[in-house]
């Protein structure tokens, strides 16, 4: 299939004012950053569910989208048109990854029986086009959400019926994992909450999704299917509450349930903002505490509160990601940037696939070079260690070797500091200045 006009996207350097829309200016996959080519900074991924099924529609209207393929009515002729499709998309866009969920490739049959010889065949194509390309399957997940059955969650329904069924539903979608060699396995928990908890068993109901989670591993165990596990915070939508809220939460909760050793978390912009937090809040916590797994690249909307999946543009966002990512030395393990985000409504032409994507890698190759500019020079580093410099002698340096172990011990050296050396051993932040020398970053290792 020839996919329009559009050649392989190149890397044609910085250019003043309006950007050419189909051309890299930041983006250049080769060039080594911090010790390490572009590309495997970001292992860029493509979302088959916004880029080959989202019809572009809103609650107030259908689809806006032209796509060549919805010239076939069967769905499995349309599913197996999408796979020339998107390898087509990969190749000129030069991505290396992209992650699906079961139901975005293949058409539903009546029984789960019918539903996997439909996935069959469909993967079967996969897997040609994959090892034609070399592209690569960063993630796959299932979708516990979009079928009726799940109305009430799927491991944490009330009924046992779709409990197993989702049982069965993940089995398959581990072997597909397996046989396509996922780098990651990702549940997402988009129905497991409540929408009100007078009717709901909130104990019950995770403990039965912490032993699916166990059922999950143990078969990838059995099969041999090496994949990181990762969980992805939401805090709502489509639920009231979802379990998984954020990545504080869901640490707590693999805690709790003995599932430290086999999840991390695959971390996205919006739904950090929907928990309240930023997108560098969210990733810090999660690095920090090691459960750093992956990424979903895209962005929300400071006006409309829900999941917008915006492709990521916002450059201040993407230098704080990628700093933390370098702080990180990778994107977890295995870990990548899946594009979770698709074209606005109004971007409708098959040629906006291509444009967005461009646009969401060169902003975030752009926050890449910023980010380590500012690592180069160690400029938060510094920053940090002389805002903490306190604790490296005296009562300081006690408190964190451990030595202090009583209240007692600070009271003691407490007691008669004067008031005015208390308010003397604050230091102001010049948090204005600290942002403005951000700024200067992105001014700098942006310009020629
Ligand atoms: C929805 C989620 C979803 C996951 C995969 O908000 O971001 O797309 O990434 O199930
Ligand atoms: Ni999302
Ligand atoms: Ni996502």
């Amino acid at each position: 299939m020839d996919l329009w006009n559009v050649e392989k996207v190149a890397y044609v350097g910085r250019t003043r004012g309006p950007q050419e829309s189909l051309a890299f200016h930041y983006y250049d996959a080769e060039r080594v950053v911090a010790g390490r080519k572009m590309k495997d900074w970001m292992r860029f991924g493509v979302a088959w569910w916004h880029t080959f099924n989202q019809e572009l529609v809103d609650p107030f209207g259908v689809g806006t989208a032209h796509r060549a393929y919805y010239k076939y009515t069967d769905p499995m002729d349309q599913a197996l048109a999408k796979v020339d499709y998107a390898f087509e998309l990969f190749t000129k866009l030069g991505v290396e990854y992209f992650c699906f969920h079961d139901r975005d490739i293949a058409p539903e049959g009546d029984t789960l029986r019918e539903t996997n010889a439909n996935l069959d065949r469909v993967v079967a194509k996969i897997e040609e086009n994959m090892k034609a390309t070399g592209v690569k399957l960063l993630w796959n997940t299932s979708s516990l959400f979009t079928n009726p059955r799940f109305v009430s969650g799927a491991a944490t329904s009330p009924f046992a019926d779709i409990y197993a069924y989702a049982g069965g539903q993940l089995k398959k979608s581990l072997e597909i994992g397996k046989r396509l060699g996922a780098e990651n396995y990702v549940f997402w928990g988009g129905r497991e909450g409540y929408e009100n908890l007078w009717n709901t068993e909130m104990k019950r109901e995770t403990d039965h999704i912490a032993r699916f989670f166990h059922l999950c591993a143990d078969y990838a165990d059995e099969i041999g299917f090496n994949a990181q596990f990762l969980i992805e915070p939401k805090p709502k939508e489509p639920t009231l509450h979802q379990y998984d809220f954020d990545a504080a939460t869901a640490i707590e909760f693999l805690r709790a349930h003995d599932l430290t050793d086999t999840f991390k978390l695959n971390l996205e912009g919006n739904h950090a903002n929907l928990a309240g937090h930023t997108y560098q809040h969210e990733i810090r916590v999660a690095r920090e505490s090691g459960f750093l797994g992956s990424l979903d690249a895209n962005q929300g909307d400071k006006l409309i509160g829900w999941d917008m999946d915006e492709f990521p543009t916002d450059l201040y966002e993407t230098v704080a990601v990628m700093w933390e990512v370098l702080a990180a030395g990778g994107i977890g393990p295995h870990g990548g940037l899946n594009f979770d985000a698709k074209p606005r409504r109004s971007s409708f032409t098959e040629e906006d696939l291509f444009r967005s994507h461009v646009a969401g890698m060169d902003t975030y190759a752009a926050g890449l070079l910023v980010a380590a500019q500012m690592h180069e020079d160690n400029y938060i580093e510094r920053l940090q260690e002389t805002r903490y410099s306190s604790y490296d002698s005296g009562i300081g340096q006690k408190i964190d070797d451990g030595s202090i172990s009583s209240l007692a011990q600070l009271e003691d050296h407490a007691l008669d500091i004067p008031q005015a050396d208390l308010i003397a051993a604050t230091k102001s932040d010049h948090l204005e200045s600290v942002k403005a020398t951000i700024n200067n970053y992105i001014i700098d290792a942006l310009a020629e």
